[in-house]
């Protein structure tokens, strides 16, 4: 760890187009606060700084859907998505956002010093132009084909498959998203910002400079990207939702998204230290300062390459000294989707899970997508929380404070010699502050969390193997020294567990009445031969700090998941196009009669065909029908059905059908009867 003297940590700034759900906190903002609390903790001066990201197309085509203004969306999504991270304990030191007037300001400055430095391309091009619609196509606005990795759903700015950025015009067989046209092109000025003339200082800072502590993930998709040859950028847009550009020109264009959103990050800092009396630039110019992105991986090419080159361009910022992106988190075994809503959306998790912020901090930290695409499902929360939050952390916990009460009215006991086996126990325990802080140095959340875990299984065997419940039956002295290196290691998990379990590590304070010590217990005083709990210290009565999750509640989850993709499969499936036409006599020679199911049966060796046997008022004759898969014999018999009756016969598995019942098949798959209406229909009767 740099020993800097202040730490400018910053999370990408969620779109307001919708809430956030558990692939965001996965990927970004539950290891950014991990860090920035671990870094509090460690006494540094930290600046965590976030905001909404309220400009781009994906927010105007929302509004137009809904028929409001995009201010009405971002006005909503923003205060949805502040509170989801201050319910999570996502500890922003300022959650600002970019439709605010310090970021138009901020922006335009920074937009107009690079413009007054001559750093942009100025460049009339042609630009796909969606003609019934009468706009230019920017980003999301266009869709097509990557021409790098040949995914059909590229976006005029973005692949998200591969994460290439790319030029509108780049896109094979592009698409209007707002007619479905193919786009014409069109003449229009924009402002480039010439990345090909800082490929030298990228290489040198890149792939020189970082090559070993970035990580893998990252410094590869920086240095594909450089090695293919960087192009210039068109950072304007003729769009009509975003900030202005400030310069001769520039009516009816605005910033490119991409490129006024890392702004916000500085602007919300500004905002931040207006606030708090501190100096801004402090954070952003100073070269003491350590600057960290947290983000996701489809966010990597703004803030390795793009965001980097604006901050050389304007000559006076420092750049971040990391920039650990994590990959994508699944949900069992599909990708997040927001349009498809295949996602765990935060304020229901808190509705189906009230006051369990910590387990999914917990659960989303362990199987984080560090260095691949990762996938959360049900069962793992339930089986994390039940095995290790509840039966490991909890029960260590419970145990230590309940024996504490019972045999000493919750009055820490006084040591007498502590044994070899407590010796090394509270020599393990000290290694910890060390160990974890490794890890989160290092980026790596998940390794961090589970020798946090590792401390509450140190604490748990310790208990277990010392069986205080026994002894205390012949030796008092010993189980006082027991119960006193237990509660050592308790109060130990209060400090360590902050970072990630800010919620049960309050309470465990609280517990353990942490607040009525001389001084609040940090790292170091675990690090060293510091008692944490001196004998004499009262703590307060057990509260259980996580509960067992039940099967129905995960059931209730999955359910909820099947009729999301039920859901997707009905709005997905494409209505069967009509047929060639027929003629009036084509019809007439269809003899369609109501008959009636008069036996049923199974064919054996099949998983589709019942043998019916169908009065239709003509005759009784023999059917086979595919409907096995969704009707029992059972079910058939007695049932009116539309018989399409002068079909020629078929032998199907060495049976002779004669006919046709009619039937149709629901989005699900289900096959229904197709009836007439009226449940005096004749048999017989004929259907015309
Ligand atoms: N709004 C988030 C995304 O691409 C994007 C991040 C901006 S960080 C400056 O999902
Ligand atoms: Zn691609």
């Amino acid at each position: 760890m740099t020993d800097s003297k202040r730490f400018t940590i910053t999370a990408a700034l969620p779109y307001t187009n919708g809430p956030i759900h558990i692939g965001h906190l996965a990927g970004v903002y539950v290891p950014a606060d991990i860090y920035a609390r671990f870094l509090r903790s460690q006494g540094h001066d930290v600046a965590f700084i976030c905001g909404s990201d309220e400009h781009g197309v994906p927010i105007t085509i929302k509004a137009k859907n809904e028929g409001v203004s995009p201010q009405d969306i971002v006005d909503k999504y923003h205060a949805i998505i502040k509170k989801s991270f201050e319910d999570f304990g996502i500890t922003f030191d300022n959650y600002s956002r970019t439709s605010a007037k310090i970021h138009h300001e901020t922006a335009s400055v920074f937009f107009k010093t690079l413009y007054d430095k001559g750093k942009f391309v100025e460049e009339v091009t042609e630009q796909l132009y969606d003609q019934e619609a009468n706009q230019f196509l920017a980003d999301r606005f266009v869709t097509g084909t990557c021409p790098k990795c040949g995914n059909e759903e590229a976006y005029g700015d973005q692949c998200e498959n591969c994460g290439s950025s790319l030029n509108a015009t780049d896109l094979i067989n592009p698409r209007s998203a707002i007619t479905g046209n193919k786009p014409t092109l069109k003449q229009t000025k924009h402002w480039f910002l010439p990345l090909d003339q800082y490929e030298g200082f990228l290489k040198d800072w890149i792939l020189v400079d970082h090559k070993k502590d970035w990580k893998p993930n990252v410094y590869g998709q920086c240095k594909s990207w450089i090695d293919d040859g960087l192009r210039p950028r068109a950072v304007t847009r003729d769009l009509d939702w975003g900030i202005p550009v400030p310069v001769e020109g520039g009516k009816g264009k605005v910033l490119y998204v991409w490129f006024d959103a890392p702004i916000g990050y500085i602007s919300s800092t500004k905002e931040w230290a207006e606030r708090e009396g501190k100096d801004w630039e402090s954070y952003w110019k100073d070269k003491d300062t350590t600057l960290v992105h947290f983000i996701g991986k489809d966010n990597i090419v703004f803030h390795c390459i793009i965001f980097p080159s604006m901050l050389k361009a304007e000559g006076s910022y420092i750049l971040p000294e990391n920039v650990p992106a994590n990959e994508f988190l699944n949900l069992e075994g599909n990708k997040l989707s927001t349009s498809k809503n295949w996602a765990v959306w935060l304020p229901e998790y808190l509705e189906d899970f009230p006051q369990q912020q910590d387990v999914l901090r917990y659960v989303l930290t362990a199987n984080a997508p560090e260095s691949k695409d990762n996938d959360f499902t049900w069962n793992d929360f339930q089986a994390r929380n039940n095995n290790e939050l509840v039966a490991i952390f909890g029960n260590f916990i419970n145990r230590v404070v309940v024996l504490t009460n019972k045999y000493y009215d919750g009055i820490v006991p006084g040591a007498s010699s502590f044994s070899k086996v407590d010796e090394e126990t509270l020599t393990k325990m000290r290694a910890y502050p060390a160990v974890i802080s490794s890890a989160i140095e290092r980026y790596r959340f998940r390794e961090a969390s589970q020798e946090l875990m590792n401390l509450a299984r140190l604490g748990n065997k310790y208990l277990a193997d010392a069986e205080p419940w026994k002894v205390i039956k012949e030796d008092e002295t010993r189980t006082r020294t027991i119960m006193f290196v237990a509660l050592q290691i308790a109060s130990a998990m209060a400090t360590l567990s902050e970072p990630f379990l800010p919620f049960t590590s309050n309470k465990l304070k609280g517990i353990l009445c942490h607040s009525a010590l001389d001084t609040e217990t940090v790292w170091n005083d675990i690090k060293s031969s510091e008692i944490l709990l001196p004998a004499g210290h009262r703590i307060g009565k057990a509260e259980l700090l996580f509960s067992k999750i039940e099967n129905d509640a995960i059931q209730a989850q999955l359910d909820k998941l099947e009729a999301t993709k039920k859901a997707n499969e009905t709005a997905g499936k494409e209505i069967d196009p009509i047929k060639n036409e027929i003629t009036w006599d084509d019809f007439a020679k269809l003899d369609i009669r109501v008959g009636t199911v008069l036996e049923a049966e199974k064919m054996p060796k099949t998983k589709k065909l019942l043998m019916l046997k169908v009065d239709t008022g003509l005759d009784i004759r023999t059917i086979v029908s595919g409907i096995a898969e969704s009707f029992t014999a059972e079910e058939v018999v007695g049932k009116k059905v539309t018989v399409l009756a002068n079909l020629a016969p078929r032998t199907l598995r060495g049976v002779e059908s004669e006919g046709m019942i009619l039937m149709t098949e629901t989005p699900e798959g289900k096959l229904v009867f197709v009836n007439p209406e009226g449940a005096d229909t004749e048999n017989g009767l004929r259907i015309s």
